[in-house]
């Protein structure tokens, strides 16, 4: 079984994400999410709608999501790649570079980002 591993905060889940880990599921046979806790997107400088168990029930609802486990450092990204025996590390491109270091442990995909889509820009439009 090739399992891909993905991570992100996924708040106000909308399709930008949902494009992302449909295309990651399809590099593999088995999805694993990296989920940001709460406490974590405040180390990323992320406040969140909605906290750590709703974000997870949604995306649990993802026929494309086969496991989710907690981000909640930086650093555990090796350790979750050889405990999971991850073949497949992706993340979107606006980090593009950013995790080449992993390529020690496992391929690393970063895929276009869907433009015209962020939860940044949704909470604005729903505030005005
Ligand atoms: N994404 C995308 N298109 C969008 C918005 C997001 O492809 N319009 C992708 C991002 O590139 C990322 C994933 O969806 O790969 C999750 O996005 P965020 O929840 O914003 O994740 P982020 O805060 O970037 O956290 O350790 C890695 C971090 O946890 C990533």
């Amino acid at each position: 079984m090739k399992k891909v591993i993905t991570y992100g905060t996924f708040d106000l889940l909308h399709y930008g994400h949902v494009n992302l880990l449909n295309r990651a599921k399809k590099l593999g046979d088995y999805l694993i999410v990296g989920l940001s806790t709460n406490e974590f997107n405040l180390q990323k400088n992320k406040t969140c709608f909605f906290d750590y168990e709703e974000r997870k029930k949604m995306l649990e609802s993802l026929r494309c999501v086969d496991e989710i486990i907690p981000e909640t450092c930086w650093e555990q990204k090796p350790d979750d790649i050889l405990r999971h025996d991850v073949s497949v590390f992706v993340m979107g491109d606006d980090w593009e570079g950013k995790f080449d270091y992993l390529k020690e442990y496992c391929e690393v995909v970063y895929l276009p980002r869907t433009p015209e889509i962020s939860t940044t820009e949704l909470k604005a439009k729903i505030l005005k």
